[in-house]
Parts: structure tokens; C-alpha cells; sequence
């Protein structure tokens, strides 16, 4: 079997930098390596690039003086040799619309990783992309439905991602993927709205490790039946059988393709400290393991995300102790514990 890894240095979709250098620190920890050697054939050229995608810029009455600016950008000292090298991105203007926060970019780089997912997808490869933040999932999910249209979504993160352009509190558009998947009202909008077309039902999602609800976010969830499983219910029943009523929820003949979009949040801060937003109460390192192997066990594993490692946040040791997170986690996923 053959995965193809999609390196996404992304960061656009919330404030935080350094987001951007996870596919490089996971590729340079020997990730494709720890894959070859679990018997999968592994296609990687190298990350995607962002830096020169040319969207729409706004009209010039609301630019003011920021015309496309060449902007450094400094990587931190705890990051590989390559991620050192300090690069040049193209910065074009992207003024928020309503209260949504690099629109046009955020909206840019999901097409262009929905197409490579979709492509990779459609030779029959295992797209594994490498975030990046979770902004990133609109291209990745829309990607796996484009050649597998019946596909389910397993998404485990201390957050539910749910928010519309309207309802975000941020405007922070990793906040926002499973709205515009789902097509929920408020998310018919450009630039989204040229490429993105509503893909997944209520019904062919469901949560594992929510604790970070925003208001308005529940009322999404309750109003459309959306399936979570949040910490309490990991604590009254055990991440097994959450697995297993997850699973049956979205995926009762077992027969269906799953896509699996997993935000390292979801694993508390003492497993996966480097992340951009953590939040105490998380999954424990074998809960999380858990959720990867039982979806490989089922062999319906057609896509995979690991979204959300930051590399420049805290000390070199919780930098590595997260890297090495995310690549057990992608191992696991992907059979390592398979006989
Ligand atoms: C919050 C935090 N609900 C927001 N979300 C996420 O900004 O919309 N943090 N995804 O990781
Ligand atoms: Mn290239
Ligand atoms: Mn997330
Ligand atoms: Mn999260």
C-alpha cells in the first residue's frame, strides 16, 4: 500500500507562528522511514508551497499602503537545520472579511490541498497530510470526498471547529473547517464559496475529546444532531467503548471510508505541550494511541490529518516529546500495532 505525505506549512488560520514547521520537524524526526519500515510504500518530493499562490487581492480602496510586501520570515532556534533557513514569503493583502481572519489566503492554500488530496486520493494512495493548523482540514476533507463521497469524519480535538463566519468569536478561520464542510448557514461566502461546496452530513461526523466549547458551537452541534464524545463521556465509559460508539454512530456496517482529522490538542498538554491552543483535561498518550489503532484495525482508513503541532512553542523537550507524539500517532494509524 502506498501513503503519500502532503506537507502543509500553514499557519494562516490562527495567530500563532511556528505551526508552519511541523511537516518539516515531523519528516525530519524519520517519519518516512518509521512508515517504510511498517511496510508502506512512501511518495514525498517535499512540502507543499504556499508563499507564491496568487489569490484575488482586495480592491485597492481598502489596501491602503499594504501592497505586496516581501515579509522575512524568522523560524526559532529550536527548529531542524532546513526550517532554520529563513525564507521569503509573498505577503499579499488580506484584509478580514466580516470577522473572518486571512480569507483569501486561508481560502487559497485549502484549494490548492484539496486538489493534491483529491489526486492522491484518486490513484488509490493514503493522502497523509501533515498540518499546518486545522484551517487546513476544509482542503484535506473536501479532498477525501472528491474520491470517496460516502467517506465518514473522525475528528478528535479538544475543540469542535464549528464555527461559521458569523459565530466565530476569534476570526480565526482553524476554528471554523467543519461548518463550511457541512455547508451550515453564514458559510456560503467568498472566496470559500468559488471552490468549496458543502460535502458532509451532520451524520457522517463525529467528535472524540472535546472540552473547549464555544457557545454558539454547542448550539450548532445540538441544532444538527452532531455526534460528540467530549472527556466526560472518555471518563464514564472508556476511550474503547467511545471508540466503538463513535464508530457505530458514523459507521454502524463498518463499510464505509473513514477520514481521520486528528488535532493534537486533543491529547492533554502533559502528552502534546507544543500546540497552539492547549486546554488541561486532554486524552491521555494510550487514549489517543487507542483512537488511531482501533480506526487502522478496521481497515477503512482511506485519509489522515496531524494537525496542529507547533515546534516553536515552549522548550526543545516538549518541542521533541510533541514531534515524537505525532509521529507514534501516524505510525499507530497507519498499523503499527496490526499483526
Ligand atoms: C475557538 C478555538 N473555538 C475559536 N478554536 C480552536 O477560535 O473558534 N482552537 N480550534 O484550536
Ligand atoms: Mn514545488
Ligand atoms: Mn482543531
Ligand atoms: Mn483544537
Amino acid at each position: 500500500a502506498t501513503v503519500a505525505i502532503v506537507g502543509c506549512p500553514f499557519s494562516g488560520g490562527q495567530g500563532k507562528a511556528g505551526v508552519d514547521l511541523a511537516p518539516n520537524a515531523l519528516v525530519s524526526a524519520g517519519l518516512i522511514d518509521q512508515l517504510f519500515n511498517l511496510g508502506w510504500e512512501v511518495h514525498y518530493e517535499s512540502e507543499l508551497h504556499f508563499s507564491e499562490i496568487p489569490y484575488n487581492p482586495a480592491p485597492p480602496h481598502v489596501l491602503g499602503a499594504a501592497i505586496h510586501e516581501q515579509v522575512e520570515v524568522n523560524v526559532p532556534v529550536n527548529s531542524s537545520p532546513q526550517a532554520k533557513k529563513a525564507t521569503m514569503i509573498q505577503k499579499l493583502p488580506d484584509p478580514d472579511i466580516g470577522k473572518m481572519k486571512k480569507p483569501r489566503l486561508v481560502s487559497a492554500v485549502c484549494e490548492k490541498v484539496s486538489k493534491e488530496v483529491g489526486e492522491i486520493a484518486g490513484k488509490g494512495w493514503l493522502p497523509l497530510t501533515l498540518g499546518g493548523d486545522h484551517s487546513l482540514a476544509m482542503g484535506t476533507v473536501s479532498g477525501t470526498k472528491s474520491k470517496y463521497p460516502d467517506a465518514c469524519l473522525i475528528w478528535i480535538d479538544a475543540h469542535a471547529d464549528i464555527n461559521t463566519p458569523e459565530t466565530t468569536d476569534s476570526g480565526n478561520l482553524h476554528g471554523c473547517p467543519v461548518s463550511f464542510l457541512l455547508g451550515l448557514t453564514g458559510t456560503a461566502v467568498e472566496p470559500f464559496s468559488t471552490w468549496l461546496k458543502p460535502c458532509l452530513k451532520p451524520s457522517e461526523l463525529v467528535y472524540i475529546g472535546l472540552r473547549d466549547i464555544d457557545a454558539p458551537e454547542r448550539a450548532i452541534l445540538r441544532e444538527n444532531g452532531i455526534k460528540a464524545f467530549s472527556m466526560h463521556e472518555v471518563d464514564k465509559y472508556g476511550i474503547g467503548k467511545v471508540v466503538e460508539m463513535a464508530l457505530d454512530h458514523v459507521n454502524p456496517k463498518r463499510d464505509k471510508p473513514v477520514h481521520l482529522s486528528f488535532d493534537v490538542d486533543a491529547l492533554d498538554p502533559d502528552v502534546a505541550p507544543s500546540t497552539g491552543t492547549p486546554v488541561r483535561g486532554g486524552l491521555t498518550f494510550r487514549e489517543g494511541h487507542y483512537i488511531t489503532e482501533a480506526i487502522a484495525e478496521t481497515g477503512l482508513l482511506v485519509s489522515l490529518d496531524i494537525m496542529e503541532v507547533n515546534p516553536s512553542l515552549l522548550d526543545s523537550s516538549a518541542v521533541s516529546q510533541t514531534i515524537a507524539v505525532g509521529c507514534s500517532l501516524t505510525r499507530a494509524a497507519l498499523g503499527e500495532t496490526l499483526l
